[in-house]
């Protein structure tokens, strides 16, 4: 926080009255879990990962949980690169997967309604889902969890799976179930949602020594069979209002755990997602996304 703080105040005194970065955005949001995405092949920014740090602030910048740039691609339709706002890359983004679909749909970018993205994790497939020509949701094939220790990351287990391990942080003991959907995710499974400190116990799992790349932390609470609460501590972002890869690590965690069927509803603080993992071990995620607004940032 307090490096961020100073960045920020150093760009401001470095910069003021000087004018040497603009380009076009769109700023977007998939519940609440909000980004800017800038199109790259059209706009040109030297820095991304200061760059996020700076248009993500949210009383210095434009203010956004993330910083999307939409890329060429030799492989796909397109790629896409997502950056957090503490500037870190992360390899993967289900809500703004799901934006960048609707964007690139809107702006004629592509006239197809499933698209291909490459990321840092692989390709990922949205879909716009149209009723009575309205759009009803975006549906992503998010690929297949990782659920192996070594490649999640997390350190010390080998090849095992995790899935109900012990954790200990501060007085407290935690379950702990580990899945990446490209990038890491720690679900635990609570009694009392409510009770949980996010803002404490996140930061403390992200950065814990047993994960080399940091995590996500997903705390979740059963509300039924199909239906999971589930509040999230982002890496690199903290306190979200919601996130499509973390809901998607935590059907595949609640199915490992049997706590519900293969489908569930995640509510988070920002609305509904729908996930599955399908009998063909691929992860759909289905939600909304809409745009707030189009701009110039000029710095
Ligand atoms: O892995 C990470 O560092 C996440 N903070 C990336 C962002 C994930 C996101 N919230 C999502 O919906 O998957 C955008």
């Amino acid at each position: 926080m307090n490096e961020r703080y100073f960045y920020l105040r150093n760009i401001n005194f470095k910069f003021m009255g000087e004018r040497n970065m603009k380009f076009q955005f769109s700023k977007w949001h998939g519940i609440g879990n909000d980004f800017i995405i800038v199109d790259g092949s059209k706009e040109q920014i030297e820095d991304y990962n200061k760059t996020a740090i700076e248009v993500c602030d949210r009383h210095f910048g434009i203010g956004a949980d993330g910083l999307v740039m939409i890329l060429p691609s030799e492989i796909a339709d397109f790629k896409m690169r997502i950056f957090n706002s503490d500037g870190s890359e992360a390899e993967m983004c289900g809500n703004a997967t799901r934006c960048i679909a609707r964007y690139l749909y809107e702006q004629k970018l592509t006239t197809k309604t499933k698209i291909s993205i490459e990321t840092k994790a692989g390709l990922i497939r949205p879909e716009l889902v149209f009723k009575n020509e309205q759009l009803e949701t975006v549906k992503v094939d998010m690929g297949e969890p990782i659920l192996t220790a070594e490649d999640i990351p997390v350190a010390g287990s080998g090849k095992d799976r995790v899935v109900h391990k012990k954790l200990s942080i501060l007085d407290k003991s935690y379950q702990i179930t580990c899945v990446s959907m490209g990038n890491p995710h720690c679900v635990i499974f609570v009694e009392d949602i409510d009770a949980v400190e996010l803002e404490k116990i996140g930061p403390i799992i992200e950065t814990h020594s047993m994960f080399p790349k940091k995590i996500n932390v997903e705390f979740v609470e059963v509300k039924s069979k199909e239906h999971l609460r589930m509040r999230v501590w982002e890496r690199g972002a903290g306190i979200t209002l919601a996130c499509g890869t973390g809901s998607c690590a935590t059907i595949v965690a609640a199915v490992l755990n049997e706590k519900t069927g293969r489908s569930a509803k995640i509510e988070l603080d920002g609305g509904d997602l729908f996930v599955e993992w399908s009998e063909d071990n691929h992860v759909y995620l289905s939600g909304p996304a809409e745009e707030v607004f189009r701009a110039e940032y000029v710095k």
